[in-house]
Protein backbone atom coordinates (compact mmCIF):
# COMPACT_ATOMS: atom_id res chain seq x y z
CA UNK A 1 0.00 0.00 0.00
CA UNK A 2 2.54 2.61 0.77
CA UNK A 3 3.80 2.43 -2.59
CA UNK A 4 0.13 3.63 -4.26
CA UNK A 5 0.32 7.41 -4.35
CA UNK A 6 -1.98 9.67 -2.30
CA UNK A 7 -2.49 13.40 -2.47
CA UNK A 8 -0.14 15.75 -0.83
CA UNK A 9 -0.61 17.32 2.98
CA UNK A 10 -2.51 14.55 4.32
CA UNK A 11 -3.40 15.91 7.94
CA UNK A 12 -3.60 13.35 10.50
CA UNK A 13 -6.71 12.20 11.38
CA UNK A 14 -8.64 13.99 9.00
CA UNK A 15 -6.69 12.73 5.98
CA UNK A 16 -7.08 14.20 2.58
CA UNK A 17 -10.37 15.79 3.61
CA UNK A 18 -8.96 18.96 2.25
CA UNK A 19 -9.36 20.02 -0.98
CA UNK A 20 -12.34 17.72 -1.31
CA UNK A 21 -15.66 18.47 -2.18
CA UNK A 22 -18.53 16.41 -0.47
CA UNK A 23 -20.89 16.94 -3.10
CA UNK A 24 -19.37 15.55 -6.56
CA UNK A 25 -16.96 12.95 -5.07
CA UNK A 26 -16.47 11.40 -8.07
CA UNK A 27 -15.34 14.42 -10.34
CA UNK A 28 -13.05 14.74 -7.08
CA UNK A 29 -11.83 11.94 -7.82
CA UNK A 30 -11.18 12.32 -11.11
CA UNK A 31 -8.96 15.02 -10.44
CA UNK A 32 -6.81 13.52 -8.15
CA UNK A 33 -6.20 10.69 -11.47
CA UNK A 34 -5.06 13.03 -13.25
CA UNK A 35 -2.27 14.00 -11.02
CA UNK A 36 -1.81 10.88 -9.03
CA UNK A 37 -1.93 8.21 -12.30
CA UNK A 38 -3.83 5.00 -12.57
CA UNK A 39 -3.81 3.83 -9.01
CA UNK A 40 -3.83 6.25 -5.56
CA UNK A 41 -5.77 6.00 -2.35
CA UNK A 42 -7.36 8.91 -0.60
CA UNK A 43 -8.27 8.76 2.55
CA UNK A 44 -11.63 10.29 4.62
CA UNK A 45 -10.85 10.59 8.16
CA UNK A 46 -9.64 6.89 9.03
CA UNK A 47 -11.30 5.23 6.07
CA UNK A 48 -8.88 4.61 2.84
CA UNK A 49 -9.85 3.56 -0.55
CA UNK A 50 -7.68 2.61 -2.89
CA UNK A 51 -9.22 3.80 -6.75
CA UNK A 52 -8.01 2.25 -10.33
CA UNK A 53 -7.90 4.47 -12.80
CA UNK A 54 -6.34 2.97 -15.34
CA UNK A 55 -6.66 0.92 -18.30
CA UNK A 56 -4.60 -2.03 -17.85
CA UNK A 57 -5.12 -2.24 -13.67
CA UNK A 58 -9.06 -1.83 -14.90
CA UNK A 59 -9.18 -4.57 -17.11
CA UNK A 60 -6.94 -6.71 -14.21
CA UNK A 61 -9.58 -6.36 -12.02
CA UNK A 62 -12.09 -7.76 -15.04
CA UNK A 63 -10.03 -11.11 -14.13
CA UNK A 64 -13.33 -12.92 -12.46
CA UNK A 65 -11.26 -15.81 -11.47
CA UNK A 66 -9.14 -13.47 -8.71
CA UNK A 67 -11.78 -10.57 -8.28
CA UNK A 68 -15.32 -10.69 -7.76
CA UNK A 69 -18.01 -7.36 -7.09
CA UNK A 70 -17.12 -5.63 -3.50
CA UNK A 71 -20.44 -4.81 -1.90
CA UNK A 72 -19.05 -1.89 -0.50
CA UNK A 73 -19.22 2.48 -0.13
CA UNK A 74 -22.36 3.54 -2.16
CA UNK A 75 -23.86 0.42 -2.63
CA UNK A 76 -23.18 -0.81 0.91
CA UNK A 77 -25.05 2.63 1.80
CA UNK A 78 -27.96 1.44 -0.19
CA UNK A 79 -28.35 -1.59 1.96
CA UNK A 80 -31.30 -0.34 4.28
CA UNK A 81 -32.63 0.61 1.47
CA UNK A 82 -32.89 -2.14 -0.97
CA UNK A 83 -31.44 -4.62 1.46
CA UNK A 84 -30.51 -8.48 -0.66
CA UNK A 85 -31.87 -7.16 -3.74
CA UNK A 86 -29.99 -8.19 -6.93
CA UNK A 87 -27.87 -4.76 -6.86
CA UNK A 88 -27.37 -4.76 -2.91
CA UNK A 89 -27.07 -8.19 -2.30
CA UNK A 90 -23.20 -10.23 -1.33
CA UNK A 91 -22.01 -12.61 -3.29
CA UNK A 92 -22.37 -15.07 -0.65
CA UNK A 93 -26.23 -14.53 -0.16
CA UNK A 94 -28.43 -17.25 -1.69
CA UNK A 95 -30.74 -14.67 -2.60
CA UNK A 96 -28.59 -13.58 -5.06
CA UNK A 97 -28.30 -16.34 -7.12
CA UNK A 98 -32.00 -17.26 -6.48
CA UNK A 99 -33.23 -13.74 -8.07
CA UNK A 100 -30.93 -13.57 -10.70
CA UNK A 101 -31.85 -17.34 -11.93
CA UNK A 102 -35.52 -16.72 -11.96
CA UNK A 103 -35.34 -12.79 -13.43
CA UNK A 104 -32.30 -13.36 -16.07
CA UNK A 105 -35.18 -14.48 -18.62
CA UNK A 106 -37.30 -11.63 -17.88
CA UNK A 107 -34.31 -9.66 -20.30
CA UNK A 108 -33.87 -12.25 -22.76
CA UNK A 109 -34.87 -11.49 -26.67
CA UNK A 110 -38.52 -12.91 -26.42
CA UNK A 111 -39.12 -10.80 -23.22
CA UNK A 112 -37.43 -7.77 -24.53
CA UNK A 113 -39.17 -7.96 -28.30
CA UNK A 114 -42.44 -7.90 -25.58
CA UNK A 115 -41.49 -4.62 -24.01
CA UNK A 116 -41.24 -2.79 -27.20
CA UNK A 117 -44.63 -1.92 -27.21
CA UNK A 118 -44.80 -0.48 -23.98
CA UNK A 119 -41.55 1.41 -24.54
CA UNK A 120 -43.01 2.94 -27.78
CA UNK A 121 -46.18 4.43 -25.90
CA UNK A 122 -44.09 5.85 -23.63
CA UNK A 123 -41.98 7.54 -26.12
CA UNK A 124 -45.37 8.53 -27.82
CA UNK A 125 -46.27 10.62 -24.49
CA UNK A 126 -42.73 12.28 -24.46
CA UNK A 127 -43.10 13.36 -28.36
CA UNK A 128 -46.50 14.73 -27.50
CA UNK A 129 -45.25 16.77 -24.75
CA UNK A 130 -42.28 18.04 -26.71
CA UNK A 131 -44.43 18.42 -29.38
CA UNK A 132 -46.56 20.92 -27.10
CA UNK A 133 -42.97 23.38 -26.00
CA UNK A 134 -41.84 23.26 -29.68
CA UNK A 135 -45.02 24.96 -30.96
CA UNK A 136 -44.60 27.33 -28.11
CA UNK A 137 -41.01 27.99 -29.01
CA UNK A 138 -39.91 27.02 -24.91
CA UNK A 139 -36.89 25.23 -24.52
CA UNK A 140 -37.43 21.26 -22.32
CA UNK A 141 -35.66 20.61 -19.41
CA UNK A 142 -33.97 17.20 -20.79
CA UNK A 143 -32.59 15.14 -17.33
CA UNK A 144 -36.65 16.16 -16.17
CA UNK A 145 -38.55 14.72 -18.92
CA UNK A 146 -35.81 12.15 -19.36
CA UNK A 147 -36.50 10.61 -15.73
CA UNK A 148 -40.14 10.98 -16.51
CA UNK A 149 -39.63 8.68 -19.40
CA UNK A 150 -37.49 6.16 -18.02
CA UNK A 151 -39.61 5.68 -14.95
CA UNK A 152 -42.52 5.26 -16.87
CA UNK A 153 -40.96 2.89 -19.25
CA UNK A 154 -39.75 0.28 -16.28
CA UNK A 155 -42.80 0.89 -14.06
CA UNK A 156 -44.91 0.10 -16.99
CA UNK A 157 -42.72 -3.00 -18.71
CA UNK A 158 -41.94 -4.47 -15.71
CA UNK A 159 -44.52 -3.91 -12.97
CA UNK A 160 -47.64 -3.08 -15.42
CA UNK A 161 -47.83 0.78 -12.78
CA UNK A 162 -48.65 3.90 -14.04
CA UNK A 163 -46.97 6.41 -12.80
CA UNK A 164 -48.71 9.44 -14.62
CA UNK A 165 -45.35 11.04 -14.83
CA UNK A 166 -46.24 12.99 -17.78
CA UNK A 167 -49.51 14.38 -16.30
CA UNK A 168 -47.62 16.02 -13.95
CA UNK A 169 -45.43 19.29 -14.01
CA UNK A 170 -42.74 18.55 -11.02
CA UNK A 171 -41.05 14.91 -10.73
CA UNK A 172 -43.17 12.22 -9.19
CA UNK A 173 -42.64 11.93 -5.51
CA UNK A 174 -40.84 8.81 -5.94
CA UNK A 175 -38.47 10.05 -7.99
CA UNK A 176 -37.39 13.18 -5.68
CA UNK A 177 -37.62 10.10 -2.42
CA UNK A 178 -35.59 8.07 -4.61
CA UNK A 179 -32.79 10.95 -5.07
CA UNK A 180 -32.97 11.48 -1.94
CA UNK A 181 -31.85 8.01 -0.67
CA UNK A 182 -29.70 8.15 -3.27
CA UNK A 183 -27.37 10.99 -1.92
CA UNK A 184 -27.48 10.41 1.58
CA UNK A 185 -25.98 7.12 0.23
CA UNK A 186 -23.65 9.32 -0.79
CA UNK A 187 -23.01 11.60 1.58
CA UNK A 188 -22.66 8.72 4.17
CA UNK A 189 -19.15 7.58 1.94
CA UNK A 190 -17.35 10.97 3.13
CA UNK A 191 -19.00 11.37 6.62
CA UNK A 192 -17.31 8.96 9.49
CA UNK A 193 -19.40 6.55 11.00
CA UNK A 194 -18.81 7.51 14.41
CA UNK A 195 -20.17 11.41 13.44
CA UNK A 196 -22.77 10.28 11.14
CA UNK A 197 -25.57 10.26 13.80
CA UNK A 198 -24.53 13.82 14.89
CA UNK A 199 -23.77 15.24 11.32
CA UNK A 200 -26.46 13.78 9.41
CA UNK A 201 -29.41 13.72 11.83
CA UNK A 202 -31.53 15.79 9.79
CA UNK A 203 -30.87 14.49 6.64
CA UNK A 204 -31.06 10.67 8.19
CA UNK A 205 -34.64 12.14 9.17
CA UNK A 206 -35.49 12.76 5.88
CA UNK A 207 -34.09 9.42 4.65
CA UNK A 208 -36.01 7.49 6.90
CA UNK A 209 -39.36 9.03 5.45
CA UNK A 210 -37.86 8.97 1.84
CA UNK A 211 -37.39 5.10 2.51
CA UNK A 212 -40.73 5.16 4.10
CA UNK A 213 -42.35 6.06 0.79
CA UNK A 214 -40.44 4.02 -1.40
CA UNK A 215 -41.43 0.78 0.79
CA UNK A 216 -45.38 2.05 0.72
CA UNK A 217 -45.52 2.58 -3.45
CA UNK A 218 -44.04 -1.11 -4.28
CA UNK A 219 -46.07 -1.95 -1.43
CA UNK A 220 -48.84 -0.97 -3.44
CA UNK A 221 -47.86 -2.15 -6.78
CA UNK A 222 -47.41 -5.28 -5.22
CA UNK A 223 -50.72 -5.34 -3.52
CA UNK A 224 -52.35 -4.65 -6.74
CA UNK A 225 -50.93 -7.25 -8.76
CA UNK A 226 -51.15 -9.38 -6.23
CA UNK A 227 -54.97 -8.43 -5.82
CA UNK A 228 -55.83 -9.23 -9.70
CA UNK A 229 -57.39 -12.55 -10.77
CA UNK A 230 -55.66 -14.95 -12.43
CA UNK A 231 -52.44 -12.95 -12.28
CA UNK A 232 -49.35 -14.32 -14.18
CA UNK A 233 -50.45 -13.54 -17.68
CA UNK A 234 -48.55 -10.52 -18.38
CA UNK A 235 -45.19 -11.84 -17.67
CA UNK A 236 -43.11 -9.49 -16.93
CA UNK A 237 -40.88 -8.76 -13.93
CA UNK A 238 -43.52 -8.59 -11.09
CA UNK A 239 -45.33 -11.91 -12.67
CA UNK A 240 -41.34 -13.37 -12.54
CA UNK A 241 -41.05 -12.35 -8.80
CA UNK A 242 -44.72 -13.73 -7.87
CA UNK A 243 -44.98 -16.89 -9.57
CA UNK A 244 -41.83 -18.02 -10.68
CA UNK A 245 -40.01 -21.02 -9.03
CA UNK A 246 -36.24 -21.68 -9.22
CA UNK A 247 -35.97 -24.43 -12.86
CA UNK A 248 -33.85 -26.46 -10.39
CA UNK A 249 -34.35 -26.45 -6.79
CA UNK A 250 -37.93 -25.15 -6.91
CA UNK A 251 -37.23 -21.89 -4.48
CA UNK A 252 -39.23 -18.86 -4.68
CA UNK A 253 -38.45 -15.47 -3.42
CA UNK A 254 -40.20 -14.14 0.00
CA UNK A 255 -42.31 -11.22 0.12
CA UNK A 256 -39.47 -9.20 1.82
CA UNK A 257 -37.28 -9.59 -0.70
CA UNK A 258 -39.93 -8.90 -3.66
CA UNK A 259 -39.89 -5.39 -1.91
CA UNK A 260 -36.31 -4.97 -2.00
CA UNK A 261 -36.51 -6.10 -6.20
CA UNK A 262 -39.00 -4.20 -6.83
CA UNK A 263 -37.31 -1.44 -4.96
CA UNK A 264 -33.69 -1.84 -7.07
CA UNK A 265 -35.18 -2.48 -10.53
CA UNK A 266 -37.68 1.10 -10.22
CA UNK A 267 -34.52 2.83 -9.35
CA UNK A 268 -31.41 0.82 -11.04
CA UNK A 269 -34.06 0.70 -13.95
CA UNK A 270 -34.54 4.27 -14.74
CA UNK A 271 -32.03 6.95 -13.31
CA UNK A 272 -29.32 5.73 -14.92
CA UNK A 273 -31.02 5.32 -18.22
CA UNK A 274 -32.34 9.16 -17.84
CA UNK A 275 -28.77 10.19 -17.88
CA UNK A 276 -27.37 8.35 -20.62
CA UNK A 277 -30.03 9.11 -22.84
CA UNK A 278 -29.60 13.31 -21.80
CA UNK A 279 -25.60 13.21 -21.75
CA UNK A 280 -26.05 11.73 -25.50
CA UNK A 281 -28.71 14.47 -26.14
CA UNK A 282 -26.41 16.94 -24.84
CA UNK A 283 -23.86 15.96 -27.16
CA UNK A 284 -25.83 15.75 -30.29
CA UNK A 285 -26.65 19.06 -30.06
CA UNK A 286 -23.36 20.12 -30.01
CA UNK A 287 -22.05 18.25 -32.77
CA UNK A 288 -23.81 19.11 -35.59
CA UNK A 289 -22.07 16.78 -37.71
CA UNK A 290 -22.99 13.72 -35.57
CA UNK A 291 -26.17 14.75 -35.13
CA UNK A 292 -26.46 15.10 -39.47
CA UNK A 293 -24.96 11.88 -39.74
CA UNK A 294 -27.17 10.08 -36.46
CA UNK A 295 -30.42 11.79 -38.72
CA UNK A 296 -29.72 10.48 -41.49
CA UNK A 297 -29.28 6.79 -40.58
CA UNK A 298 -32.62 7.17 -38.73
CA UNK A 299 -34.55 8.97 -42.00
CA UNK A 300 -32.79 5.76 -44.22
CA UNK A 301 -33.07 2.77 -41.86
CA UNK A 302 -36.65 3.59 -40.47
CA UNK A 303 -37.46 4.74 -44.25
CA UNK A 304 -41.22 4.43 -44.98
CA UNK A 305 -42.23 2.84 -41.35
CA UNK A 306 -44.48 5.09 -38.89
CA UNK A 307 -43.05 3.09 -35.65
CA UNK A 308 -40.00 0.81 -36.12
CA UNK A 309 -40.09 -3.04 -35.43
CA UNK A 310 -38.34 -4.21 -32.34
CA UNK A 311 -35.93 -5.71 -34.61
CA UNK A 312 -35.53 -1.55 -36.39
CA UNK A 313 -33.69 -0.55 -33.14
CA UNK A 314 -30.64 -2.49 -33.31
CA UNK A 315 -30.14 -1.30 -37.19
CA UNK A 316 -29.03 2.18 -35.91
CA UNK A 317 -25.86 0.81 -35.61
CA UNK A 318 -24.43 4.55 -35.88
CA UNK A 319 -26.48 6.29 -33.00
CA UNK A 320 -25.59 3.18 -30.96
CA UNK A 321 -22.25 4.52 -30.97
CA UNK A 322 -23.21 8.23 -30.29
CA UNK A 323 -24.81 6.22 -26.93
CA UNK A 324 -21.66 3.79 -26.26
CA UNK A 325 -19.25 7.14 -26.71
CA UNK A 326 -21.58 9.12 -24.25
CA UNK A 327 -21.32 6.32 -21.82
CA UNK A 328 -17.66 6.42 -22.04
CA UNK A 329 -17.09 9.92 -21.39
CA UNK A 330 -19.68 10.05 -18.58
CA UNK A 331 -20.53 6.73 -17.90
CA UNK A 332 -23.82 7.43 -15.47
CA UNK A 333 -23.39 4.58 -12.80
CA UNK A 334 -19.86 5.65 -12.71
CA UNK A 335 -17.72 3.16 -10.32
CA UNK A 336 -17.27 -0.35 -9.08
CA UNK A 337 -16.09 -1.97 -6.34
CA UNK A 338 -14.13 -5.10 -6.58
CA UNK A 339 -12.40 -7.72 -4.25
CA UNK A 340 -9.40 -10.09 -4.27
CA UNK A 341 -10.97 -13.58 -4.19
CA UNK A 342 -7.53 -14.87 -2.44
CA UNK A 343 -4.56 -13.07 -2.17
CA UNK A 344 -3.11 -11.95 -5.30
CA UNK A 345 -1.74 -9.25 -7.63
CA UNK A 346 -3.29 -6.19 -9.40
CA UNK A 347 -1.40 -5.86 -12.58
CA UNK A 348 1.32 -7.94 -11.42
CA UNK A 349 2.34 -5.34 -9.05
CA UNK A 350 0.22 -4.42 -5.78
CA UNK A 351 -0.06 -7.02 -3.58
CA UNK A 352 -3.59 -7.89 -2.27
CA UNK A 353 -4.85 -10.15 0.46
CA UNK A 354 -8.21 -11.94 0.47
CA UNK A 355 -10.89 -9.71 0.59
CA UNK A 356 -8.71 -6.21 -0.13
CA UNK A 357 -10.51 -4.07 -2.53
CA UNK A 358 -10.62 -1.29 -4.86
CA UNK A 359 -12.66 1.17 -6.35
CA UNK A 360 -12.67 1.32 -10.15
CA UNK A 361 -13.33 5.00 -11.57
CA UNK A 362 -15.02 3.56 -14.80
CA UNK A 363 -14.46 7.34 -16.70
CA UNK A 364 -11.16 7.11 -16.11
CA UNK A 365 -10.56 3.85 -17.30
CA UNK A 366 -12.54 5.54 -19.93
CA UNK A 367 -10.08 8.03 -20.68
CA UNK A 368 -6.60 6.45 -20.31
CA UNK A 369 -5.03 7.37 -23.64
CA UNK A 370 -3.14 3.67 -23.17
CA UNK A 371 -6.52 2.46 -24.55
CA UNK A 372 -7.94 5.53 -26.19
CA UNK A 373 -5.09 7.39 -27.50
CA UNK A 374 -4.09 10.83 -27.42
CA UNK A 375 -7.06 13.00 -27.00
CA UNK A 376 -9.19 10.71 -24.76
CA UNK A 377 -11.46 13.56 -24.08
CA UNK A 378 -12.78 14.07 -27.12
CA UNK A 379 -16.32 13.02 -28.05
CA UNK A 380 -16.43 10.62 -31.29
CA UNK A 381 -18.14 7.90 -31.80
CA UNK A 382 -16.47 6.46 -34.53
CA UNK A 383 -14.53 4.84 -31.49
CA UNK A 384 -17.04 2.55 -31.49
CA UNK A 385 -16.77 1.56 -35.14
CA UNK A 386 -15.95 -2.37 -35.25
CA UNK A 387 -12.00 -1.75 -36.59
CA UNK A 388 -11.59 0.71 -34.05
CA UNK A 389 -13.26 -2.28 -31.29
CA UNK A 390 -10.61 -4.70 -32.51
CA UNK A 391 -7.69 -2.32 -31.93
CA UNK A 392 -8.12 -2.25 -28.26
CA UNK A 393 -6.96 -4.34 -25.81
CA UNK A 394 -10.10 -6.24 -23.86
CA UNK A 395 -11.95 -4.78 -20.67
CA UNK A 396 -11.61 -1.10 -21.20
CA UNK A 397 -15.03 -0.03 -21.93
CA UNK A 398 -17.31 -0.92 -18.59
CA UNK A 399 -20.13 0.88 -18.20
CA UNK A 400 -22.04 -1.55 -17.11
CA UNK A 401 -19.58 -3.42 -14.99
CA UNK A 402 -18.09 -6.84 -15.25
CA UNK A 403 -18.38 -10.25 -14.80
CA UNK A 404 -21.38 -12.41 -12.59
CA UNK A 405 -22.45 -9.29 -11.26
CA UNK A 406 -22.79 -6.97 -14.24
CA UNK A 407 -26.38 -5.05 -14.75
CA UNK A 408 -28.88 -7.63 -15.75
CA UNK A 409 -30.94 -4.72 -17.70
CA UNK A 410 -27.83 -3.71 -20.24
CA UNK A 411 -29.97 -4.72 -23.25
CA UNK A 412 -32.41 -3.37 -22.01
CA UNK A 413 -30.97 -0.03 -21.08
CA UNK A 414 -29.46 0.29 -24.37
CA UNK A 415 -32.77 -0.90 -26.60
CA UNK A 416 -34.83 1.75 -24.80
CA UNK A 417 -32.30 4.41 -25.10
CA UNK A 418 -31.57 3.76 -28.95
CA UNK A 419 -35.14 3.37 -29.54
CA UNK A 420 -35.93 7.32 -28.04
CA UNK A 421 -33.14 8.76 -29.37
CA UNK A 422 -34.31 7.71 -33.09
CA UNK A 423 -37.77 8.71 -32.69
CA UNK A 424 -36.38 12.17 -31.19
CA UNK A 425 -33.77 12.55 -33.83
CA UNK A 426 -36.40 11.36 -36.79
CA UNK A 427 -39.13 14.13 -35.40
CA UNK A 428 -36.62 17.28 -34.30
CA UNK A 429 -33.76 19.03 -34.51
CA UNK A 430 -31.77 20.06 -31.49
CA UNK A 431 -30.65 23.48 -30.58
CA UNK A 432 -28.51 23.70 -27.56
CA UNK A 433 -27.77 27.10 -25.72
CA UNK A 434 -24.43 27.74 -27.03
CA UNK A 435 -23.66 29.69 -23.45
CA UNK A 436 -24.26 26.18 -21.25
CA UNK A 437 -21.76 24.72 -19.94
CA UNK A 438 -22.09 20.90 -18.91
CA UNK A 439 -21.95 20.34 -15.14
CA UNK A 440 -22.69 17.03 -13.96
CA UNK A 441 -24.56 16.26 -10.54
CA UNK A 442 -24.11 12.87 -8.54
CA UNK A 443 -26.24 10.69 -6.03
CA UNK A 444 -23.93 8.38 -6.61
CA UNK A 445 -25.13 8.43 -10.34
CA UNK A 446 -24.46 11.04 -12.50
CA UNK A 447 -26.72 13.68 -14.27
CA UNK A 448 -26.60 16.71 -16.04
CA UNK A 449 -27.43 19.86 -14.58
CA UNK A 450 -29.69 22.62 -15.91
CA UNK A 451 -29.77 21.41 -19.56
CA UNK A 452 -31.99 22.14 -21.92
CA UNK A 453 -32.42 21.91 -25.54
CA UNK A 454 -34.46 24.51 -28.18
CA UNK A 455 -36.31 21.48 -30.58
CA UNK A 456 -37.80 22.43 -34.19
CA UNK A 457 -39.87 20.08 -36.01
CA UNK A 458 -38.26 18.51 -38.99
CA UNK A 459 -39.34 19.38 -42.24
CA UNK A 460 -39.48 15.86 -43.35
CA UNK A 461 -41.68 14.53 -41.28
CA UNK A 462 -45.31 16.18 -41.85
MN1 LIG B 1 -27.74 -1.53 -14.23
C1 LIG B 1 -25.93 -3.49 -12.07
C2 LIG B 1 -24.94 0.32 -14.90
C3 LIG B 1 -29.47 0.21 -16.60
C4 LIG B 1 -30.63 -3.13 -13.28
N1 LIG B 1 -25.81 -1.57 -13.59
C5 LIG B 1 -25.24 -2.49 -12.72
C6 LIG B 1 -23.83 -2.23 -12.60
C7 LIG B 1 -23.57 -1.13 -13.39
C8 LIG B 1 -24.80 -0.74 -14.02
C9 LIG B 1 -22.21 -0.45 -13.56
C10 LIG B 1 -22.82 -2.99 -11.74
C11 LIG B 1 -22.59 -2.29 -10.42
C12 LIG B 1 -21.55 -2.93 -9.55
O1 LIG B 1 -20.70 -3.68 -10.00
O2 LIG B 1 -21.59 -2.66 -8.33
N2 LIG B 1 -27.31 0.02 -15.49
C13 LIG B 1 -26.10 0.63 -15.61
C14 LIG B 1 -26.19 1.68 -16.60
C15 LIG B 1 -27.48 1.63 -17.10
C16 LIG B 1 -28.17 0.58 -16.39
C17 LIG B 1 -25.06 2.61 -17.00
C18 LIG B 1 -28.15 2.44 -18.16
C19 LIG B 1 -27.54 3.13 -19.11
N3 LIG B 1 -29.72 -1.45 -14.82
C20 LIG B 1 -30.20 -0.75 -15.89
C21 LIG B 1 -31.57 -1.12 -16.13
C22 LIG B 1 -31.90 -2.06 -15.18
C23 LIG B 1 -30.73 -2.27 -14.36
C24 LIG B 1 -32.44 -0.55 -17.24
C25 LIG B 1 -33.19 -2.81 -14.96
C26 LIG B 1 -34.19 -2.85 -15.82
N4 LIG B 1 -28.20 -3.00 -12.89
C27 LIG B 1 -29.47 -3.51 -12.65
C28 LIG B 1 -29.38 -4.52 -11.62
C29 LIG B 1 -28.02 -4.65 -11.28
C30 LIG B 1 -27.30 -3.68 -12.11
C31 LIG B 1 -30.55 -5.31 -11.06
C32 LIG B 1 -27.40 -5.63 -10.28
C33 LIG B 1 -27.08 -6.91 -11.02
C34 LIG B 1 -26.48 -7.98 -10.13
O3 LIG B 1 -25.66 -7.67 -9.26
O4 LIG B 1 -26.85 -9.13 -10.32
Amino acid sequence: LRRIPHPPGRVPLLGDVFGANVSTPVQDSMRFARSLGPIFRRKAFTKEIVFVAGARLGADMADESRFAKHVGLGVANLRPVAGDGLFTAYNHEPNWQLAHDILAPGFNRDAMAGYHRLMLDVAARLTERWDERERAGVAVDVPGDMTKLTLETIARTGFGHDFGSFERERPHPFVTAMVGTLAFAQRRNVVPGALAPLLLREASRRNDADMAYLNRTVDEVVAARRAESGGGELNDLLDRMLEVAHPETGERLTAENIRRQVITFLVAGHETTSGALSFALHYLARHPDVLARAQDEVDRVWAGKDEPAYEDVAKLRYLRRVLDESLRLWPTAPAFAREARQDTELGGEHPMRRGAWALVLTMMLHRDPEAWGPDPEAFDPDRFDPKAVRSRPAHVFKPFGTGARACIGRQFALHEATLVLGLLLRRYDLHGDPEYRLRVAERLTLMPEGLTLNLSRRATLD
